[in-house]
């Protein structure tokens, strides 16, 4: 197969002139996407749709629900986890739940879901910029970011590389502020042999198809006490305490018994899948690494990093070509990688009007923004093609 691609041209003086036009060999004949979906054999899910249909109980705290929150809590190693429809819902009721006001400090290098639920809850983020080598929150910039009308910092840890925790609970510690992590990335992540999702006053992770571990949509709260669990089970069931008392004002966040089924499915090949991760994220590092203008986020060797990403920096000067530039003939080679997180949060139209927004702010930020690229990074993807991937990237350099 070649990928015909169209003629591109620009209009010079009334004529138009010819740029480019001419055939690609595609590195693969079906489109390589960022990410897929690890299915296995469909027998797997049908014994668990047979208990649903023989229950007759397709959501509202089914037996299937509550054991995959069992077994999610005993496989991350954390207490009080309460699973949730998607996480942003779970953001949503985290910091809901956490009695928040005014102002809280976050990160403009994320999905658009951690900034919403601020707003969502009626705060105001106040963005602080983020670490060179990480892309994560930075801790030495926070304690400047802090008014009065500060209650919590909302960190990230981006790509399921973790935040500098202990500079940040420092801080919170000095000022009284709370911590809320979005661990959306950073399912089953463990630094020093311990979870990182206990860190800080409640996290949230999310369990969406395009996810290290997927429940096809889905996520979870990871509270500090049972106390905050029940609150949290109340918040995503309406506020319900019993049958006929309502205690809060809650919102509707229950998992189905679908998607609990999906995600015990998925906790059987977590190992196995998690070593193909491994090895391919080793693929692209030993294709990639020393190419000059491609860098990566390094991971802490006191890290057992859950392999959920694999984004490179494109630095235009070293490169000679730009992130977009390469995402753009990847393309054309039938190979669709994403620029997450681009653009910025505070970069939208949105919330470009907050003071915080301001790209002077921000410039570590702004600047990963224009260079990062999330490679195609998923278990069944085959070595060759990610060889093939990071041989074209570099034949791009100019
Ligand atoms: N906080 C952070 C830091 C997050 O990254 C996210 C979500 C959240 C909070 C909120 O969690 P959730 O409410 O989503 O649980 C995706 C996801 O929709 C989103 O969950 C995720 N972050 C974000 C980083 O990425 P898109 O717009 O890139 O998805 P989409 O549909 O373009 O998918 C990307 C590629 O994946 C496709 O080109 C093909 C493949 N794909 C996707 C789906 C959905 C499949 O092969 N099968 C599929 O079913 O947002």
């Amino acid at each position: 197969m070649q990928i015909f691609v169209k003629k591109e041209s620009r209009v010079f003086s009334g004529k138009e002139i010819e740029l480019r036009m001419g055939t690609y060999q595609p590195i693969s004949d079906e489109a390589i996407f960022v990410t897929r979906p690890h299915l296995p054999d469909m027998s797997e899910y049908l014994p668990y749709l047979e208990t649903i249909w023989n229950n007759k109980h397709l959501t509202n705290w089914g037996p299937l629900a509550n054991e995959f929150e069992k077994q999610l809590a005993e496989v991350l190693g954390v207490k009080y986890l309460s699973i949730v429809s998607n996480g942003t819902l779970g953001l949503l009721i985290a910091i809901k739940v956490l009695n928040l006001h005014g102002e809280i400090i976050t990160t403009p290098y994320s999905f658009v879901a951690t900034a919403h639920s601020l707003i969502w809850n009626q705060l105001n983020p106040v963005f602080v910029d983020v670490e060179d080598a990480t892309g994560n929150l930075n801790p030495d910039l926070i304690e400047k970011a802090i008014t009065p009308a500060t209650s919590a910092i909302l960190p990230v840890h981006i790509y399921g590389n973790p935040c500098d925790h202990e500079k940040i609970q420092a801080i919170a510690k000095r000022h009284n502020l709370k911590v809320i992590y979005d661990a959306a990335h950073a399912f089953n992540v463990r630094s020093d042999g311990q979870s990182i999702l206990d860190w800080g006053d409640i996290s949230v992770l999310s369990f969406h198809a395009t996810k290290v571990f997927s429940s096809i949509e889905g996520g979870a709260i990871i509270s500090p006490s049972l106390e905050v669990k029940q609150h949290v089970d109340r918040l995503k069931n309406f506020g319900f305490v019993g049958e006929v008392s309502i205690e809060d004002i809650g919102i509707n966040a229950k998992m189905n018994e679908f998607q609990a089924a999906f995600g015990l499915m998925q906790l059987k090949h977590l190992d196995e899948l998690k070593q193909k991760r491994k090895e391919l994220f080793k693929v692209y590092l030993d294709c990639l690494t020393g190419t000059e203008g491609i860098s990566f986020f390094p991971v802490n060797e006191n890290v057992d990093y859950n392999y959920a990403y694999f984004p490179i920096r494109i630095d235009k000067k070293v490169f000679g070509r730009s992130r977009d530039y390469v995402y753009e003939e990847l393309k054309k080679v039938n190979v669709f990688t994403r620029r997450y997180f681009y653009p910025l949060i505070s970069s939208l139209e949105i919330y470009r009007t907050f003071e915080s927004s301001k790209p002077e702010n921000l410039p570590v930020a702004c600047e990963i923004a224009e260079q990062v690229l999330c490679l195609p990074f998923y278990p069944d993807l085959q070595h060759e093609i990610a060889a093939k991937i990071a041989g074209y990237i570099k034949s791009l350099k100019k």
